[in-house]
Order: structure tokens, then sequence, then C-alpha cells
């Protein structure tokens, strides 16, 4: 049985722009419109857009923008239709994702791009140039492709419009998300038009959002499934049961009720984002890389196989060890729920899916916490295996199969530095991966070099 669309979709006004289409959003934030849409609220219409491809949205316009999510668990699954998605565009339709930012009816624009598709240096806080598609929107700034480009000509057109402020939520897994987002807007804007960038900065919001919900990738059974139960859908969504969102309570008018639909709206996003990120986000790579290393494909098999989860759980000590979690939450309670959460076993997430990006992730998920436990005297016994782990994966991994924005650069790396102690310098060396406090700690590089020499051969 499929729960059906509550609600009237042509009574729905587009208010929201999403940039990212991937499963993830489909399954969180637009679940969170759909449910004010069901109680109500007709301003929770979507705009979405794929920044890289056009195979999602031709899937979803194929279906008018309606797709199925399966929420799973031990205890079944639970098929809904969510209908808020008004009107779906890949990259070919960029001018209609700006005149949509230009629209004095949008109040919210939210990003899940992925951690590598903002050109954000972790190491300088800022914006790198070199990435591909910010080079390419820094020297055509009116036809942009990337993320940062695509908002500033956006917002760039609304100034002109005279069409008022506007709230942006970053939504991806980057600590201080909305922080380092305005960040960039600032940067690019003041280089390609200082005007725009005054009016950003006096017209735009970039509230903090820590989001949560595991999605792993679609599957062909999971079409299945869903067309058994008599609805033809090309690219359904699968998750678990729980979700969360924390959004700095800090938004721009005309922005819809979101904390009615149970977004905990808060003044200290930020702990909340430490938390998921290095507790569950830090031992998803982890149990991601481990697992690779012992077999394992799925993560529920890698914390269900007892060696691997005495590393996992031993891991889990050394992050609560310096973990500061937001006030009135227990930090030990949170890493036991969030434990349970990876033994689903219905959901059946990919450790490779996990495992990608580890050169965009790792910076997030796992180094601050070593900058920390060094700073505090704890121990980084398994949090430097992590990163072995995380070698090992890289020597495993063909070249050609690595996926990663650094594929080549690792893959050579790995293969022409065979010394433990100079990969884990080298590591460590790279341009805008490990915090100063890391690079520059002779004794940690050895931790490290230890580590890899134990746990890094593929
Ligand atoms: C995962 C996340 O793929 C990954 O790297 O760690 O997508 C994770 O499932 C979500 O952040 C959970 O909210």
């Amino acid at each position: 049985m499929i729960e059906p669309i509550g609600y009237d979709r042509e009574a729905l006004q587009i208010s929201v722009v999403h940039l990212g289409l991937g499963a993830f959003s489909r399954a969180h934030l637009l679940t969170f419109l759909d449910d004010l849409a069901t109680a109500g609220s007709e301003d929770v219409g979507v705009l979405g857009t794929s920044m890289t491809s056009e195979a999602v949205p031709e899937a979803l316009r194929s279906q008018e923008g309606r797709y199925t999510v399966v929420e799973v668990s031990a205890a079944g699954h639970r098929l809904r239709q969510v209908g808020v998605l008004v009107d779906v565009v890949g990259p070919s339709r960029r001018d209609q994702v700006l005149s949509a930012l230009a629209a004095p009816s949008t109040t919210l624009v939210t990003t899940t791009v992925t951690e590598k598709a903002y050109g954000f240096d972790p190491v300088r806080r800022q914006l790198d140039v070199q990435h591909p598609a910010v080079a390419h929107d820094l020297a055509s700034p009116r036809s942009p492709v990337g993320v940062v480009g695509t908002l500033f000509a956006g917002l760039d057109a609304r100034r002109r419009a005279g069409a008022g402020p506007l709230t942006v939520a970053c939504c991806d897994n980057v600590s201080g998300n909305g922080t380092m987002l305005a960040g960039l807007l600032e940067e690019f804007a003041t280089h390609v038009d200082a005007d725009t960038a005054r009016w950003i900065a006096g017209n735009v919001v970039f509230p903090d959002s820590m989001v949560d919900r595991i999605v792993p990738a679609t599957t062909d059974e999971l079409r299945e499934e869903v067309s058994a139960a008599g609805v033809v859908d090309a690219w359904p969504v699968i998750a678990e049961p729980f979700r969360q969102w924390v959004l700095e309570d800090r938004l721009g008018p005309g922005v819809p009720a979101l904390a009615e639909a149970g977004v905990q709206l808060s003044s200290d996003v930020a702990a909340w984002e430490r938390m998921k990120l290095r507790v569950l986000n830090g031992l998803h790579s982890a149990s991601a890389y481990l697992g690779l290393r012992l077999g394992h494909s799925t993560i529920d098999e890698v914390v269900g196989d007892r060696s691997a989860a005495v590393r996992i759980d031993a891991l889990s000590e050394e992050i609560q060890a310096v973990l500061v979690p937001p006030a009135g939450t227990d930090a030990r309670a949170y890493a036991a729920s969030v434990r349970d959460r990876f033994t689903n076993p219905a959901i059946g997430h990919r450790c490779q899916q996990i495992a990608m990006d580890g050169s965009v992730k790792l910076p997030q998920r796992i180094l601050p916490t070593i900058a920390d436990a060094l700073d505090a005297g704890s121990s980084v016994d398994t949090l430097s295996a992590t990163l072995a782990w995380w070698v090992a994966h890289l020597r495993r991994t063909p070249a050609a199969e690595l996926q990663d924005p650094r594929a080549e650069e690792l893959s050579a790396l790995v293969r022409s530095t065979t010394d433990p102690f100079a990969l884990g310098g080298a590591l460590m060396d790279l341009d805008g991966f490990a915090p100063v406090r890391l690079r520059d700690d002779a004794g940690w590089r050895r931790t490290l070099g230890e580590a890899i020499d134990r746990e890094g051969k593929p």
C-alpha cells in the first residue's frame, strides 16, 4: 500500500528553490515540505534542479515531479508519495533556475550538492579558485555551471529585479555550512561585482543547518518493490525511518513554517553539526573503510562483525572523549542511537558509496577530532587507524575506479610512496587537506605513519 499525496498539487506555489536533486534531498528536506503541504500549506512548492545530471530531472519530469519514498526498518516498509516538486530542471535549464532565484515569490533556497561541489578549501576556509566549476564561473559569471556561480548569478538577478531578501540554507555535511557558503559567495561576488556583493551582505541570510537521514542509492529492487505496489516510479528513494533537521534560528521573511513539520530551530546549530559530523559521519566513514578492508559490502554487515564492531566502538569512545555536545544532549546516548541505526538490516547501505570522496569528507569528519584529541592528550589510536583504513582503500582501488575529486593525485601518491611514514607525512602535506595543527605536529605524523604501517595494507 502506498500512502498517496494528500493535497491538491495544483494549488502549490513555488517558494523554495532546491539545488541538488540527489536521493538525500528527496528523502529528507522535501518530505518536511510535503508534511507541511499535507497539513494545508500552499507556499511549499519546490523548483528542484540537478546541477550536473539530466537523468534525474528527466525521470522526475516524466512523472510530473511525483516520487515515492520507501522507509525501511526491521519492522517493515512504509511507502509514501511526495508531491511538492512542482518543477524539475537539469543543467541545460539553468536560466529557469536563475529566474526562480530572482522571483519575489521565492523565499528559501536549499542546497544538497555534496561537499565537493562548492569549491571550498577547508583549511583556508575560502574559495578554491582552481576548482573547475569555480574557475569556469569566475571567467563566465553570466553562464554559470557551479553552485556558487549559479547562486551568485541568481542573487545578482534578484537584486536587479528588486525582488527582496532571501534565505539560503546550505544542507551539506560541512561544519559551519551556512557560514561557509556565505563566505564563498562574498568572495565570488567581490571578484565579479561589488554592488551585488554589498547587496548579498545586506539582504541574504545563510543559516547553518544540520541534516540527518541515512539514504542509500536507489536500486532496481526498490523500483520493483514500488512497481509491485502499483506505481511506476523511475526514481524512488529508500531511507531509514529516522530524520532530523536542525536549522539556525535566523531565517529571512516568508520562509515556510518548517518548525511545524518538526524542523528544530536552534541558536546553537554548530554543536549539533559537530556532533553529527564527528559521530555519525565519522563512524560511517570509518566503518566503510574498515568494512571494505575486511571484505564486507554494507554497513550493517560491518557492525554485525564482532571484530569490526570492537574497533568502531573504540573509535566512538575516542570521538566522545573530546566532543562538546549541544546543551542538554547526552553524547553517549546519541552515539548509541547512531550505532543502532547502523544495524538496520533492511537498508543495505553500501560501504563503497560512503567511501567515496574521502579527501573532502575526512577533513570534516575525522581530522578535527584528531586535533582536539591531541590537544587534550587523549587517545588517537583508532582515529589514526581510520586514516590507515582509508589508505588501504586508496591502495586497493584501481586509479580509474577511485571516486574522489582528487583520485588521480591520491592514487599516484599511494603508489609512489611505499614507506608508511613518508606516506603519512605526504597526506598531511596535501594542499587543502589537514589543518595546520596536524600538519606541523611531528609526533602526530609519526603516529600516523605507525598506523599506516600496521593497518594500511590493502
Ligand atoms: C554518509 C552520509 O555517504 C556518506 O558519506 O556518511 O551520506 C550519511 O548517510 C548522512 O549524512 C546521514 O545523515
